[in-house]
């Protein structure tokens, strides 16, 4: 596959033809899927693109403890409470394998957090929307996990080694995520009728964001062609979004709620289903920075950052003296 993108010249992607003998050695280890590490040599475009998707995905990461977090005090059980906590803790450490993983070519943690404080570096659209109800916590983990894990699985094969090992234990943590928000939604549906009506608006507006999740369509995605040839992407966004329509409508079926989308069909031809436009102004909007919490993230991260000012302090300080102590004693 990889070996026909990078032979068609469309869309910017050069050919191996085209390429001087370094960057061509470099694209046959891509194709022949040898695993890229952090010391080789590596095309300028390649490392940015990298430390581009691995940085915003860290931020995504920490980003999306926020929502969540909102229900920790709030969960309706002890032990509901000590799932979620364990789950938002499990972002926070998915944050940190990625910033390392980032952090291997050349960009430091300081520099990632300070282009996502300025607003130059982006996070999922899909924390950007607020958490009404518990079913939302229920929602999160079935969609929002589940879109992650349909994104996630083909990272694991990245061609960059240390992204594609951190993509590992990421995946095996998802899945428990996301089994743990079908539970909760699982739960609501056999409630009373006001718990399923719950679900059911939980389902309502987070359908459309979830889908939103895998990025622009196929025609309008700038990065697609190159990270695929690259061996960075193994899928198209539409064909990501595709699966993940394609495997969760069976699954709300199976809870009794509703899909809302009235263009929803199954289509026997092409075994799939076919499914309605997402709202790509609402996307745009969103990544502008005009979605229902945006704000509210941003002002709570550069709190976090403001407020951990003296520890990130206290650190430097005590490693400035170790390294003092040691020095002295040689
Ligand atoms: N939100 O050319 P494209 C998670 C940006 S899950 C915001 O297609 P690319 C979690 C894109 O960055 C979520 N921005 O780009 C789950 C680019 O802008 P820049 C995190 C988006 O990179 C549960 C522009 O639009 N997962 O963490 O080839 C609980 C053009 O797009 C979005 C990842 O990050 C979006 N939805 O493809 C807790 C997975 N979509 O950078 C946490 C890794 C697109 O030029 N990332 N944009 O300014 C990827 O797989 C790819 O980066 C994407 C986009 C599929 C997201």
């Amino acid at each position: 596959m990889y070996a026909q993108m990078v032979k068609s010249t469309g869309e910017g992607v050069k050919s191996l033809e085209e390429m001087e003998p370094q960057e061509r050695a470099f694209q046959e280890r891509i194709n022949a899927d040898v695993k890229i590490e952090p010391k080789e040599w590596m095309p300028e475009g390649y490392r940015k693109t990298l430390i581009r998707q691995i940085s915003q995905h860290a931020h995504s990461e920490i980003v999306g403890q926020l929502p969540e977090g909102n229900w920790i005090t709030r969960a309706p059980t002890l032990e509901r409470k000590m799932i979620l906590l364990a789950k938002v803790q499990d972002e926070a450490g998915h944050g940190l394998y990625l910033y390392c993983a980032a952090e291997t070519l050349g960009v430091s943690r300081d520099e990632m957090t300070e282009q996502l404080l300025s607003g130059k570096a982006k996070y999922s659209s899909i924390f950007n929307y607020p958490t009404l109800t518990w079913a939302d916590i229920g929602a999160i983990g079935w969609l929002v996990d589940g879109a992650a894990i349909m994104n996630q699985v083909p990272l694991q094969r990245c061609s960059f080694g240390p992204y594609s090992r951190a993509m590992i234990r990421i995946c095996k943590e998802e899945s428990f995520h996301q089994r743990q928000g079908y539970d909760i939604m699982m739960k609501l549906v056999k409630g009373t009728p006001e718990q399923k009506e719950m679900a059911q608006d939980a389902l309502n507006r987070w359908w459309w964001p979830s889908l939103m999740m895998f990025g622009p369509s196929d025609t309008d995605s700038v990065h697609s062609a190159q990270s695929m040839a690259w061996g960075i992407k193994q899928n198209s966004n539409d064909e990501l979004r595709q699966k993940f329509v394609d495997q969760t409508v069976p699954q709300a079926e199976y809870l009794g709620l509703n899909v809302p989308d009235p263009d929803l069909k199954w289509n026997d031809e092409r075994k799939s289903y076919d499914f309605g436009e997402v709202d790509w102004n609402e996307f745009y909007e969103v990544l502008k920075g005009n979605g229902p919490c945006n704000a509210e993230r941003m002002a709570a991260r550069r709190k976090a950052w403001d407020d951990g000012a003296w520890f990130r302090e206290g650190l430097m300080a005590h490693a400035r003296k170790k390294e003092t102590r040691k020095m002295a004693a040689e």
